[in-house]
């Protein structure tokens, strides 16, 4: 079974034998229903008609191909891959609560891990001191470093601590949870910047990225929490989690065409494997 397959799929290629008007009125539709925005959506479908004019595509399974074929390359809007090319490399996470921050972390920890990269955790989401176990509980299971301090710290602070010690460990790889409050932009802005600026400090010139993290299960409202986090942070790249069992993963193609950046990583699982490089024809194969 492909990581992929506990997608559900916009299942309306079987309900056709002819490319009719009604074929793409409803293949709109059920981009639409699966999050892809009406924008997003219409592109597509006008893209999939002039290829099926200009290729002379007369089948709906090669429309089909040919669909995914589109939405892969609307998928790809940046450099997928993480940037590691620095010791240690240096990751920040943020993103609203619940959406899979802590998760995320532990799992990329251990996949990191795994390929024999030394890997620290900074506990940056010093809000609840669950956060911070939460994180331990992950570092533990992997034998992962990990920074944290006590509950209402300052999380720059904590940022600090953790790329000393990344520093004075020959650390390869750190990642930073942090805490998901929007609900005040411009403190989330303050805080993400200090954060920022003791990198810059710290480890002047290292390779840095600051990933979203969204949940799939929330559609559109996904989009606007990264146009938010965007303004107010910068973002290199997205994770897109909680992918399994969902109907809803076209919001992966709408962030790309909105936004610009790129999905880096897609979680469809709870455990520790249920993480995996975004594959965007992968993808777009398994969404239809
Ligand atoms: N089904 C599913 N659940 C996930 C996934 N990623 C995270 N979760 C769950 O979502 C909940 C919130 O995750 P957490 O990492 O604490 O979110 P945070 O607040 O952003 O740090 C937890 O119950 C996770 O197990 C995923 O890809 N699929
Ligand atoms: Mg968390």
């Amino acid at each position: 079974m492909g990581f992929f397959d506990k997608i559900k799929k916009i299942g309306i290629f079987s309900g056709f034998s002819q490319l009719t008007d009604d074929f793409y009125d409803e293949l709109e539709e059920s981009l639409i229903v699966a999050d892809m925005g009406m924008d997003t959506t219409l592109r597509a479908v006008d893209t999939l008609r002039e290829r099926v004019r200009a290729e002379k595509i007369k089948t709906v399974e090669e429309a089909r191909a040919c669909m995914a074929r589109v939405l892969a390359e609307m998928l790809q809007v940046g450099e997928s891959g993480l940037d590691l090319s620095t010791k240690p490399s240096v990751l920040l996470f943020i993103g609203v609560n619940g959406v899979g921050k802590t998760t995320t972390i532990g799992k990329l920890g251990h996949q990191l891990k795994g390929e024999g990269k030394k890997v620290l955790f900074a506990a940056a989401d010093t809000f609840r001191a669950a956060a911070a176990d939460q994180l331990t509980i992950w570092a533990e299971r992997g034998g992962i470093d990990i920074v944290k301090q006590h509950e209402g710290a300052d999380p720059a602070s904590v940022v600090y601590d953790a790329l000393s010690a990344a520093k004075a460990r020959g650390t390869d790889a750190v990642r930073i949870d942090t805490a998901g409050r929007l609900h005040n932009k411009q403190n989330l802005m303050n805080e993400l910047n200090k954060i920022s600026r003791i990198v810059d400090r710290e480890l002047p010139g290292c390779a840095r990225e600051t990933l979203l993290v969204l949940d799939a299960t929330t559609g559109q409202n996904g989009l606007i929490q990264a146009k938010q986090f965007q303004e107010a942070a910068g973002i290199t790249g997205i994770v897109l989690t909680k992918l399994d069992g969902t109907a809803k993963g076209g919001i992966a193609i709408a962030i790309a065409q909105e936004l610009g950046v790129p999905v880096k990583y897609a979680g469809v699982g709870e455990g520790i494997e249920d993480l995996q490089p975004f594959d965007p024809q992968a993808f777009a194969e398994a969404l239809i």
